[in-house]
């Protein structure tokens, strides 16, 4: 099927102009008045007879109409005279109080649903017809769907694609294209050292990064130029916890009295080349949390926070947790939990769309073995063998939903 929009000045034009390009059997899908006067929608398919075609696709929506239940009539309204109401002629309203208008409503409802029947449909048209036109495009398109790419980067590597290109080409052009999209650090705190505060939700391995890092630290510089910074003073145990690794690696901890001293507590801590802070794990919904992100903005310019964001999170809440923390400013990100993920590529679209830089994953609880520097090739490999053995499917209807819009099918 092929799916046309023509604007003209006016109906006459645009119609001729249609039945120019699609012939006699062209069937109008939609006509609209823009400035520039009038644009038209149009389809025409060439298997006749079909539900894939834009005739067929009318035929059913009307014969939906059809037979979709009447529109329920409303109650008579009571007689006027049994109403409570002073008869008066200067008030008609008191006598016919407005009756909410139930027909135009459940018109409205009716409406929405034949429009929802006819999105469907051209959505399907339109896959199809793109199916037909760019098989290796729309296969990629289910490959990194079921990988768990977003729908709006899918798109955009797609896009990008030569019309000519085969399978092969594609997948190593769509793996490039994530990985260069995906921005790395590299090892720069385990080489140069840094004043790191890490920030996230509730037990996504905020003070197991720590550890890991600090550990690494010391195998490689020693303990002189580390300090450790524990400003958790919420959860319990969490104390002990930060005091117990600062025995076990010779290092000192400190404690701010309140989180609101921690500014000072750091440019006390100069001198040390790496200071790695614990922070109190936030529900997205704490209300100290905005507080505790502004006095980490505000602290001193050499203070950098690091977003912990846990991979086996669904795609939807690292979004979340994006946002919340975006008041600390982070300047880049860890991603823990690896090992737990079922799917990768929703956390790298997050990442991606985001623009945040990631410095370190995690992929296990061992302390240090398990932390890796990000190389963004290596992890959006991961993320392809993982859908390979999850056997992760991409189904047609959300396949049709999210890449079935006419503007594919325009020409
Ligand atoms: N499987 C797996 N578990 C991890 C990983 N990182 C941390 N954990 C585990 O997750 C749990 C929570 O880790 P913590 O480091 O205490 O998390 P946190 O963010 O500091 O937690 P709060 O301070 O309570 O907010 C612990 O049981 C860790 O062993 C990882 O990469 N993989
Ligand atoms: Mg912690």
């Amino acid at each position: 099927m092929k799916i046309v929009r023509h604007t003209a000045p006016d109906m006459r034009q645009a119609l001729r102009a249609v039945r120019e390009q699609l012939g006699e059997e062209a069937v109008i899908l939609s006509s609209r008045r823009t400035p520039q006067g009038v644009e038209v929608t149009a389809a025409v398919d060439f298997e006749a007879g079909s539900l894939d075609t834009p005739a067929a696709a009318a035929a059913a929506v009307a014969a939906a109409v059809a037979a979709s239940p009447p529109v329920p009539t409303p109650a008579p309204a009571p007689a006027a005279a049994a109403m409570p109401v002073a008869l008066s002629a200067t008030e008609p309203e008191a006598l016919f109080p407005p009756q909410p208008d139930m027909r135009a409503d459940a018109m409205g409802r009716e409406l929405q649903t034949l429009r929802r029947m006819l999105e469907t449909q051209l959505a399907q048209l339109a896959w199809n017809d793109r199916t037909r036109r760019a098989p290796v495009h729309t296969e990629l398109l289910r490959e990194l769907t079921e990988i768990g790419i977003a729908q709006d980067l899918a798109d955009h590597i797609v896009g990008q694609l030569d019309e000519r290109v085969d399978l092969a080409q594609g997948r190593r052009f769509a793996i490039a294209g994530l990985s260069q999209y995906l921005l790395t650090t590299g090892d720069r705190w385990l080489e140069t050292g840094g004043t790191v505060a890490f920030v996230g939700a509730t037990g996504v391995g905020k003070t197991t990064l720590l550890a890991k890092l600090a550990v690494r630290w010391i195998l490689r510089h020693g303990p002189r130029d580390l300090a450790l910074i524990a400003s958790d003073t919420v959860r319990i145990g969490a104390q002990d916890q930060m005091q117990a690794l600062g025995q076990l690696l010779g290092v000192p901890v400190h404690v701010p009295e309140r989180f609101e001293a921690l500014p000072e507590l750091i440019s006390r801590l100069e001198r040390h080349r790496l200071v790695l802070i614990d922070t109190p794990g936030s529900s997205l919904r704490d209300a100290q949390l905005s507080a505790r992100l502004a006095v980490l903005a505000s602290s001193a310019s050499k203070l950098e926070t690091a977003l912990v964001l846990a991979a086996s999170t669904q795609a939807g809440a690292l979004e979340e947790a994006v946002q919340r923390f975006r008041p600390a400013n982070p300047a880049s990100c860890l991603l823990s939990k690896v090992d737990e993920a079922t799917s990768l590529g929703g956390a790298l679209s997050v990442l991606i769309r985001a623009r945040l830089p990631l410095s370190y994953t995690s992929d296990g609880q061992r302390v240090p073995e398990d932390l890796r520097p990000a190389r963004s090739l290596e992890l959006v490999s991961h993320a392809v063998r993982l859908a390979r053995t999850t056997g992760a499917a991409a189904d047609e209807d959300l396949l049709r939903r999210r890449f079935g819009r006419l503007s594919h099918a325009t020409t």
